[in-house]
């Protein structure tokens, strides 16, 4: 009976790490009979969003499309020059629009599903209105729950204006984050990510319930049993779905790795990718070229050279040179195109990742029980490279650092993936947490469970 279905709209923010699992988990729903309205801002920042959009409404016509234009921000009077920080405040500065454009929604919406950097902005929108409303948070259960505790945590150690930062961060109920640990953009109290993050992790609590695409046999610790240990009190539920899985909308023409993959050997294809937004130095790049030639293994290296990617036009003779290119292309395909990853760390050919570390890339290698080798280059990616390598399913080589603090050498870089390649038991216990998503998402697991109550809660 499908009236009784709740109607839910979802509010992704800007960037394909945060784009990706909301647009999962509206097909999800759609699987779920659920009635779906996605929130799409106008203009994106990047091309892959507008596309992976269009591809998404091709795929679920019975999807409706609410536009949300945002107004101009005047970029110097906010605190940042990444585009998709500032996307951010753009929106806030337009989330009064979106009181008009949420109450026009017919027939009227069970809830709102929105992203977490828009919490303290979009939040009492829906207060107001008196819908409910659940935030996703798309990272890990373990960033959560430091996001959670930052903000008291500055207030407690704020005198005179400035912040006396612990050498580690506890957390109740967690294993200690040290400092160098944390998103460094954090340490600086002025820029813009620092003041959204900390107005966001304090109105986090307000919110009917957090959804996190994560799952049990991943972040035990925090998750274990329905809304076990939290590390603060009164918090709303966490609703664990993880993960989410891939999807068909998400296919693209570029067959180009696929093919290449299919002549390799099995498990013999290290996959390295630092994500959508994260430009590596020149200098950075040559050395992990060198390293991937020097590893012996075979590869295939998704290489970006700008943080969004309509400025990205260099090409990667000119990037890597002549010389290195020619040994590159002996063992391995290097791109610079948008590949459709999931299809990728599905693929046989495929027996590593060498990834930044964010949380949606590391999802879906959990999903597929691939190996990784993670290399955080900023934000949240060290906290999750810890919940990696925890869960037995990765390596990370604290010793690096973040990506831009200094310049890892190709001989490091090569002797670690030959290690991670090599190693059969990580391999079998990467297997085996593949096989724990499956559980979990299957029926009558853990995170199949979560989504059901979900979908009733929204009904109540
Ligand atoms: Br690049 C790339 N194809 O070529 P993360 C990424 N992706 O499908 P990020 C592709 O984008 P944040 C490509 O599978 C994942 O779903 C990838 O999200 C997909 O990292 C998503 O891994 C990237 O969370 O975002 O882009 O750095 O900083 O928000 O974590």
């Amino acid at each position: 009976e499908l009236n009784s279905y709740p109607h839910v709209a979802i509010l992704p923010s800007s960037g394909m790490g945060h784009l990706m699992p909301f647009l999962r988990l509206a097909a999800t729903l759609v699987q779920h009979h659920c009635r779906v309205t996605l929130i799409t801002i106008y203009p994106t920042v990047s091309v892959a969003e507008s596309k992976v959009i269009s591809r998404l409404f091709s795929a679920f016509p019975q999807i409706t499309e609410k536009q949300f234009h945002l107004l101009p921000l005047d970029p110097t009077s906010a605190n940042s020059v990444d585009p998709f920080y500032l996307q951010w405040e753009a929106i806030r500065c337009s989330s009064h629009l979106l009181t008009p454009l949420l109450s026009s929604i017919s027939p009227p919406l069970s809830a709102l599903v929105l992203d977490v950097t828009l919490t303290s902005s979009v939040l009492p929108v829906t207060t107001n209105i008196g819908l409910p409303n659940y935030i996703m948070f798309t990272s890990s259960a373990r960033m959560c729950s430091f996001c959670e505790s930052f903000p008291p945590y500055v207030a407690s150690k704020t005198s005179s204006g400035s912040v006396q930062f612990d050498d580690v961060f506890e957390i109740p109920g967690l294993s200690p984050i040290p400092i160098s640990s944390i998103p460094p953009a954090l340490l600086n109290l002025n820029n813009l990510f620092c003041t959204t993050f900390i107005q966001n992790g304090q109105n986090i609590v307000k919110s009917s319930g957090i959804i996190i695409n994560s799952f049990e046999a991943l972040e035990a610790d925090i998750l274990h049993g329905v809304n076990g240990k939290r590390a603060v009190d009164g918090l709303p539920p966490f609703y664990s779905i993880g993960p989410l899985l891939p999807c068909e909308f998400e296919k693209i023409d570029n067959s180009a790795p696929v093919k290449w993959l299919d002549d390799q050997p099995e498990g013999s294809v290290m996959y390295v990718s630092f994500g959508s937004r994260f430009a590596s130095s020149n200098e950075q790049l040559k050395e992990l070229g060198d390293g991937l030639v020097r590893s012996g293994s075979r590869f295939l290296w998704v290489v970006k050279c700008k943080k969004v990617d309509k400025e990205d036009e260099e090409s990667l003779d000119d990037m890597l040179g002549f010389d290195l290119m020619e040994k590159i292309k002996k063992h391995g395909l290097v791109i610079k195109d948008w590949v459709n990853q999931q299809e990728i760390l599905g693929h046989r050919g495929v027996g590593g990742f060498l990834t930044h570390g964010g949380w949606n890339s590391l999802a879906e290698s959990a999903w597929h029980g691939i190996p990784m080798l993670v290399w955080p280059q900023f934000g949240d990616q060290k906290i999750n490279a810890e919940v990696i390598e925890r869960s037995g399913l990765g390596m990370w080589i604290r010793s690096w650092g973040w990506g831009t603090e200094q310049s890892v050498k190709g001989e490091e870089i090569g002797e670690k993936i030959k290690n991670l390649m090599g190693n059969n038991p990580l391999r079998a216990k990467a297997k085996n947490i593949g096989e724990e998503a499956r559980k979990a998402v299957g029926v009558g697991g853990s995170s199949e469970r979560m989504f059901k109550k979900l979908i009733e809660d929204w009904k109540k």
